[in-house]
């Protein structure tokens, strides 16, 4: 362990006033003094900047070490920032513009930001969550002998009090004692406040007991040293302070000095004769406030103590709001200083006017070469890490053989093949599923290539000579990450996973599995995921109303859609294994490409009778999202357009009627985002003076003007009727609008009008004369 560097305090104290002044400056310039075309309110969080600024110096300035990763409170992104201004590594314009087109983002954002963020934060939580996965991952690539030992660094989040309310957080806690999770300093800015209101009182011991079981130190951060001081030789004041709710705390720091002298004299009497005599108004105001959070020798020390790898969470009491007018204040979340409040603010801080943005303004001469040093010798990376693809050879992947295949089960076999095989991609996949990975076809692949456990497990049952398909030892060579059922955990797993060629400059190919419907359970995570340009494939199985008598609860309608509006997603939908085989090779191609992206595939359990092919020419076709898989002839009054598992009522359809309509085509997607995605930037590619018509225009352009078409689909059935507007074709969508139930295929996809009857009527409908 490295011994932490010893820092002037003094120093980190200057650093701190600096943070404070510069987040709230630079909120306040965006809305007070920048142009505002649109009067919108532009916005920023003064309060929250101001309640982690002590916390963010001694951690930036003193205790991170070169490897650590930190994830920053949304709120206090303006805190970042001014770091990375002091560091050099933030321009002036970047802040000047803070929440403009192309300045400081409102939240740190990894993809968004020039400064060096390490997770994306926003949706309040799951920047927390994602620093335990990381370091999972990193357990894994130093287990895997991917990373030394050396380069392991330590997680860090910083927490609102109020973003503990989230249950992802307890999840992932959860899941990181069964993984007996290292490396994790999780510490909460405990202002008692949250957006609305001030938080529940004494939560902090609720917080403390649930972390220790999950195996966490928990370390409070209470009182500054002057202030536990004073409490320490007065029992009276400490047992009257202790009783302080929540509210009256937060309305004391509001009200100040003259408020504490009065409510002290109210309640304690004579008792605090001589104390109230020792403090003038200004002294109780600051003594009172010095809180742990706020206290920088505190802040050190405990940074200094936990320097060993258990998890741990520290709890440092702040004010919201700290050294500005509003501070307590239970209404100033999204509170902004007036201009007369800036300028006393600036005034107190001994900034001039017009040299507000000089990083070390009001900085006294004597102080200046101790900070300068400080800023200078401050071991976080001050550039952008450059991000490391391209260097995975992905092999041709075959298609499992049969007549008759599910795309599940063709899935689980083409990893199988793949982990016989071997190779490069072979030993970068991991995958991870939340207790459904024999149900998802991932067991074979698990048998072959084992579970990652830090510490040797043994299969128990295979020890007994238990009969059993699935063979899991767990040792720290395994492949497969095992999460309990928690769809959260899956995605902030895919997540970080997939950010490992950026985290750790080694690229990871994740595969999470799930079934379809609980894609809505993590929906957030997801997104989370996605937003950070994190790579890796979801495979969700079974889907649709097409697992039959599994069906009830477990069908899912509306993923497609979801799909369509996810950016950073691709979603493949195959019908044969053929199809499957290639989305995965494509899948694996965008992980490891700069311009790629991350792939879910939404697969079935139906089995259904392969296609013969003549040649490869569908393969292009279907990895841009659908191919003629009957070619319509020219000028087609009618066609079918089909997606996934119901692709052998939609062949059946068209044996039947094309003979009676003339030309009638039968169109395969694989992929209604693609094809969505290629018509819009199609579109938009015309406003730009490049005439290249789309994927699905062209595909569609062989049909009369006129024409009607068929769509169908497991999904809801807005997923393809769409399709009409492209080039202007009447549409009759068919898919699932209501809940499902369990059955037959046969029953269902009549209840459902999925079936081939269906298709035959709304064909014959879109001919009829109008
Ligand atoms: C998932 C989610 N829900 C709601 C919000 C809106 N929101 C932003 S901050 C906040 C309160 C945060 O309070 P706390 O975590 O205590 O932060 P602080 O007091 O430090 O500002 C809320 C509700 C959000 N960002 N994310
Ligand atoms: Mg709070």
């Amino acid at each position: 362990m490295l011994k932490p560097a010893t820092t002037d305090i003094e120093s980190l104290r200057v650093i701190e006033e600096r943070l404070r002044w510069l987040s709230a400056w630079t909120i306040h310039h965006a809305n007070h003094i920048r142009k505002n075309a649109d009067g919108l309110k532009v916005g920023g969080h003064q309060a929250s900047c101001a309640s982690m600024t002590a916390i963010m110096a001694a951690l930036y300035f003193h205790a991170l070490r070169e490897n650590d990763r930190v994830a920053v409170k949304p709120h206090a992104g303006p805190v970042l920032h001014a770091i990375h201004y002091l560091l050099g590594s933030q321009s002036l314009e970047a802040l000047q513009n803070f929440r403009g087109l192309g300045g400081a983002q409102s939240y740190p954002s990894r993809t968004k930001d020039r400064i060096p963020v390490d997770f994306s934060t926003g949706s309040v939580g799951l920047g927390v969550a994602i620093t335990l996965f990381a370091s999972l991952i990193q357990d894994y690539l130093t287990a895997h002998g991917r990373m030394d030992e050396a380069d392991r660094g330590r997680f860090v989040a910083l927490i609102g009090d109020a973003e503990l309310d989230e249950g992802n957080i307890y999840e992932a806690i959860i899941e990181g004692a069964k993984h007996d999770v290292r490396n994790l300093w999780w510490i909460v800015d405990y202002n008692r406040q949250s957006l609305d209101a001030t938080s529940a009182d004494r939560m902090f011991e609720r917080f403390d007991e649930i972390f220790r079981s999950c195996g966490w130190r928990v370390v409070e951060l209470r009182y500054g040293k002057k202030l536990q001081r004073t409490l320490d030789h007065n029992a009276a004041l400490n047992d009257w302070f202790e009783q302080l709710s929540n509210a009256e705390l937060s309305a004391l720091h509001y009200q100040g000095g003259a408020a504490w002298r009065k409510r002290i004299e109210a309640d304690l009497g004579k008792k605090a004769g001589s104390f109230l005599k020792e403090h003038d108004d200004a002294a109780l105001a600051s003594l009172f406030t010095d809180l742990g959070g706020h206290c920088m020798e505190t802040l050190v020390e405990a940074f200094d103590a936990a320097q060993d790898d258990v998890p741990t969470l520290f709890i440092a009491w702040t004010i919201k709001g700290f050294g500005l007018p509003f501070a307590g204040h239970k209404d100033n979340h999204a509170g902004l200083m007036n201009p007369t409040q800036l300028v006393a603010l600036r005034e107190a801080m001994g900034v001039r006017e017009g040299h507000e943005w000089e990083p070390l303004e009001g900085v006294g001469d004597n102080a200046r070469p101790a900070v300068e040093a400080l800023v200078e010798r401050t071991r976080i990376a001050r550039e952008k890490r450059t991000r490391s693809f391209g260097t995975v050879a992905v092999p041709h992947l075959l298609a499992p053989t049969g007549e008759e295949q599910s795309t599940q089960a063709a899935f689980g076999r083409i990893l199988l093949d793949l982990s016989k095989a071997g190779g490069d991609l072979a030993d970068r996949i991991v995958t991870t599923s939340p207790d459904v990975t024999v149900s998802t076809n991932l067991g074979a692949w698990v048998n072959q290539r084992g579970l990652f456990r830090r510490s040797e497990t043994p299969d128990v049952f295979a020890q007994a000579k238990i009969a059993s398909a699935q063979k899991w030892g767990g040792n720290n060579s395994g492949q497969h990450i095992e999460l309990g059922i928690a769809e959260s955990n899956l995605f902030l797993m895919l997540a970080a996973a997939g950010l490992s060629g950026d985290l750790f400059g080694t690229r990871l190919f994740p595969i999470g599995t799930l079934y379809d419907p609980f894609i809505a359970r993590g929906l957030d995570s997801l997104n989370y995921a996605c937003y950070q340009d994190a790579r890796f494939l979801l495979v969700a199985t079974p889907s649709g109303i097409t697992l039959g008598p599994e069906g009830g609860a477990h069908q899912s309608i509306n993923p497609p859609l979801i799909a369509l509006g996810q950016p950073g997603l691709r979603h493949y939908e195959p019908a044969y294994a053929d199809e499957l085989a290639a989305m995965m090779e494509e899948a694996f191609r965008l992980i490891d490409d700069p311009a790629g992206e991350s792939t879910y595939l939404r697969l079935s359990t139906r089995s259904i009778v392969q296609i013969e092919r003549r040649d490869d020419s569908w393969r292009d076709g279907a990895l841009r999202g659908g191919y003629w898989l009957r070619e319509p002839g020219p000028n087609a009054e009618a066609a079918i357009v089909a997606m996934g598992a119901v692709m052998p009522e939609a062949l059946a359809a068209w044996e039947e009627l094309s003979e009676d309509v003339p030309g009638l085509g039968l169109l395969a997607v694989t992929s209604p985002d693609l094809l969505h995605r290629g018509w819009t930037s199609a579109q938009a590619a015309r406003w730009a003076g490049e005439r290249k018509p789309s994927h699905i225009e062209r595909l569609l352009s062989p049909l009369s003007p006129n024409a009607g078409v068929v769509t169908l689909a497991d999904a809801a059935p807005a997923s393809l009727s769409w399709l009409g507007g492209v080039l202007g074709h009447r549409v009759a969508p068919l898919g699932v609008e209501k809940f499902g139930q369990t059955g037959s295929l046969a029953e269902l996809y009549a209840a459902y009008r999925l079936d081939g009857a269906a298709i035959t009527e709304a064909v014959a409908e879109l001919l009829l004369p109008a």
